[in-house]
């Protein structure tokens, strides 16, 4: 059985903090018409992709945070993207701040979903790994506030059988730690889907910054090959509100190639061809779960922290 997609990634340039969510999906719109022209049956979005990284401010208001959740999803406003999605016969991953009833409580999550083709909601991750931090920092050129705006997702890390091969989510920051790519690889993935925001400054380590681009890469490209796993990763990219955030959104074979990568750092399509089946030159060999992992080895990896979690 043929087991191919043709994806998209569907790189955003920046959003401003006055771009409401209309303007924001007319500009995915656009990136799902040049998808159908290019064959495209899946199209990754960004993290927090329906508005400006609103993280990077510290908001007192409630009102004025609330205002950058999805109370749910689709909502009025996402539903013309779900609409043209499904009258494209396209599937998508997008990523949205998600305000959340959980047995009576309001809780907010950094949230990715999977949509098929038809536009039925099939899969959902909340975001697992926040970095940043929970209170004002003002020595900071900006704050990344994640740690105080979401909590940590309580969906853990799944897979679903989508597009007739075995795919799962992540969100920015899960990329650079191994955990997230081989939990998912042991319950079969074949395709790992990601969106991000990266700021080029990192605060803490200034000393780093010239390293984002290559950071970003080494990490998704090891993890690919480590797992035999396609890895798609589509960025939020360009100079949003005074900020810098990198490029570079592509598309990884399970060798570990980069096959399409974007040149801009505005809004872009790149497109690759996505043979589910190459994931066996990888998982049949050199990374050969069954054969070669001495998970007796490994127990320390699992050992719950002593501190909470996410603090
Ligand atoms: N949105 C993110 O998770 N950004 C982080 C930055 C803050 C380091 C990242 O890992 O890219």
């Amino acid at each position: 059985m043929e087991r191919n997609v043709t994806v998209g990634i569907a790189q955003l340039g920046p959003i401003a903090r006055e771009e409401n969510r209309q303007q924001v999906i007319s500009r995915m719109i656009a990136l799902l018409n040049k998808a159908k022209q290019r064959d495209c049956g899946f199209v990754v979005f960004p993290e927090l992709a329906l508005t400006t990284f609103f993280p990077r401010w510290y908001l007192e208001d409630e009102n004025e945070l609330n205002a950058f959740y999805e109370k749910s999803m689709p909502s009025d406003e996402t539903q013309a993207l779900f609409d043209k999605a499904a009258e494209l016969g396209i599937g998508f991953y997008l990523g949205y701040a998600e305000l959340a009833e959980e047995n009576g409580e309001t809780r907010r999550f950094n949230t990715s979903i999977l949509v098929d083709d038809k536009g039925q909601i099939v899969g959902k991750y909340r975001k697992i790994h926040l970095p940043g931090h929970t209170e004002h920092e003002p020595w900071r050129a900006f704050q990344h506030l994640e740690k105080r705006y979401f909590e940590v997702g309580n969906l853990g890390f799944g897979t679903w059988d989508f597009m007739g091969g075995k795919v799962g989510m992540a969100l920015c920051n899960d990329r650079r730690w191994p955990e997230t790519y081989r939990v998912m690889a042991l319950q079969g993935a074949e395709m790992i889907v990601l969106g991000y925001n990266t700021p080029m400054h990192y605060p803490q380590a200034p000393e780093h910054d010239h390293l984002q681009a290559f950071h970003n890469h080494v990490v998704m490209q090891a993890s690919a090959y480590q797992n035999g796993c396609w890895v798609l990763a589509c960025a939020k990219a360009g100079k949003e509100e005074d900020c810098d955030l990198l490029g570079q959104s592509c598309i990884i074979a399970p060798t570990g190639e980069i096959v399409a990568q974007a040149s801009t750092l505005g809004d872009e399509l790149i497109v690759a061809d996505c043979d589910f089946e190459r994931t066996r030159e990888i998982k049949e060999n050199i990374f050969n779960f069954n054969l070669h992992r001495i998970p007796e080895e490994y127990e320390i990896i699992s050992r719950p922290k002593k501190s909470q979690a996410g603090k």
